[in-house]
C-alpha cells in the first residue's frame, strides 16, 4: 500500500486512462494527488466519486509522496523526475526521457519484470511501438532466441497525443468537404493518408521513433545483438498502432509451436483465422489492454522466419497500462517486503 500516489500529466490522453486504471484496478494507494503544468493546475478532475484538483508541478509538490507515474514531454520528465527522486519518491515514467539510461531499468512486467529490482528512483515505460512488439517477441526470444526483425508500424494519431486525434477529425472533415486543412500536428495531411515519418531525422535514414524500436527492444530482451529494421508510418487511425513482423528466429519455429507459445503467453491474445476473415484491427483492440496477435504464417522467403501481424491500443498497453502494472508490480514487492519484516 502506498501512502501518497502523485499522477503527472493527469489532464493529458495517457494520463486520463492511468487515473481510470487505477480507480478500476483499485490501485493500493490511501491518497491520490495530481500535478501538472501550470496551464492545467486548478482543473477539477473526477476520481470515482471525488474531485481532484490539479495542482501546480513545483519541486516542493513531491513532499510526502511515495510514487509518482508520469505521462509528460520528454523536457518536462527531464526536469521533475530529479525533484521526485529527491523527495523519497520512485518515479514510473512514460517518456522518453530516461528510457535508455544504463541506471534505469526499462521494463514490461510481462517480460522483465525483475528489472525493477535495480533502479535508482526511476523506473521507465517503454514507447508504444516498442511495448506491442516486445510482449510478442519474448516468449519466442525465450524459446528459439530472436535473431533479427523486420517491422512495419501503422501508427494511431493519438500517439501524438489529443492533438493528433483533434487533427484527424479535423482534416478528414476539411477533406470530405473538398477544403484544405493545413496540417500542424503531423508533417503531412492525415486524412485519407500515410505519412511514413514519426519523429525526427535520427540515425543513417531511420527516424527517432524507429531508432526508439531498435535500442528498446535490446535493452529490454537483454541482447544487443538482435538486429530490427524498423518502418515507422502514421495512419489515419484514431486508436490502436498495428504492426506487420517478420521475426527470424536462432532455431526453427513452426507456425504451431508460435501459437503454442503466444496462446500460453500473458497479455497476449491470438485473433488468427484468415478462412473466416478474422484477425486483430485497430478498431476491435481499442480499450483493451491485451497485444493482438494474428496473421500467423511461415515466412516463405527465408529459413527459420515466422511473419504476424500485430495490434495493440497505444494509449492503454503502449502507454497508461504498462505504467500502472509497473506500479502495481512495485506495489506487491513493498507488500512482500513489508510481511517479511
Ligand atoms: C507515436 N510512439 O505514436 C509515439 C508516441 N510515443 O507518435
Amino acid at each position: 500500500m502506498f501512502d501518497c500516489v502523485a499522477l503527472v500529466g493527469a489532464t493529458g490522453a495517457v494520463g486520463r486512462i492511468v487515473l481510470d486504471q487505477l480507480h478500476s484496478r483499485h490501485f493500493p494507494m490511501k491518497r491520490l494527488r495530481l500535478l501538472a503544468s501550470a496551464r492545467s493546475a486548478g482543473t477539477k478532475v473526477r476520481f470515482g466519486d471525488q474531485e481532484l484538483t490539479v495542482e501546480l508541478l513545483e519541486p516542493s509538490a513531491f513532499e510526502g509522496v511515495d510514487l509518482v507515474i508520469a505521462s509528460t514531454p520528454d523536457e518536462v520528465s527531464a526536469e521533475f523526475a530529479q525533484w521526485a527522486v529527491d523527495a523519497g519518491a520512485v518515479v514510473v515514467d512514460e517518456s522518453g526521457y530516461w528510457r535508455m539510461d544504463p541506471k534505469v531499468p526499462l521494463v514490461i512486467p510481462e517480460v522483465n519484470p525483475d528489472a525493477v529490482d535495480h533502479h535508482c528512483g526511476i523506473i521507465s515505460s517503454p514507447n508504444c511501438s516498442t511495448t506491442q512488439m516486445v510482449v510478442a517477441l519474448a516468449p519466442i526470444h525465450k524459446a528459439v532466441g530472436v535473431r533479427r526483425v523486420i517491422v512495419s508500424t501503422y501508427q494511431a494519431t493519438s500517439g501524438a497525443g489529443l492533438a493528433g486525434n483533434v487533427e484527424l477529425e479535423s482534416s478528414t472533415r476539411a477533406a470530405l468537404d473538398g477544403q484544405i486543412h493545413p496540417p500542424e500536428t503531423f508533417q503531412h495531411p492525415i486524412a485519407f493518408n500515410l505519412i511514413p515519418q514519426i519523429g525526427s531525422e535520427k540515425h543513417q535514414g531511420y527516424t527517432s521513433e524507429e531508432m526508439k524500436m531498435v535500442y528498446e527492444t535490446r535493452k529490454i530482451l537483454g541482447d544487443d545483438t538482435i538486429a530490427v529494421c524498423p518502418t515507422a508510418v502514421r495512419v489515419p487511425v484514431a486508436i490502436g498502432h498495428s504492426e506487420s513482423i517478420l521475426v527470424e528466429t536462432r532455431a526453427p519455429l513452426s507456425v504451431e509451436r508460435a501459437r503454442e507459445l503466444w496462446n500460453a503467453a500473458e497479455g497476449v491474445t491470438v485473433v488468427d483465422d484468415l478462412t473466416n476473415r478474422i484477425y486483430p484491427m485497430p478498431r476491435d483492440c481499442d480499450g483493451r489492454d491485451d497485444v493482438f496477435v494474428g496473421r500467423i504464417r511461415q515466412d516463405i522467403s527465408s529459413e527459420n522466419g515466422i511473419a504476424f501481424w500485430c495490434v495493440s491500443d497505444n494509449l492503454r498497453k503502449g502507454a497508461a497500462t504498462n505504467a500502472v502494472q509497473i506500479a502495481e508490480l512495485l506495489a506487491r514487492k513493498r507488500a512482500a517486503k513489508q510481511l517479511s519484516v
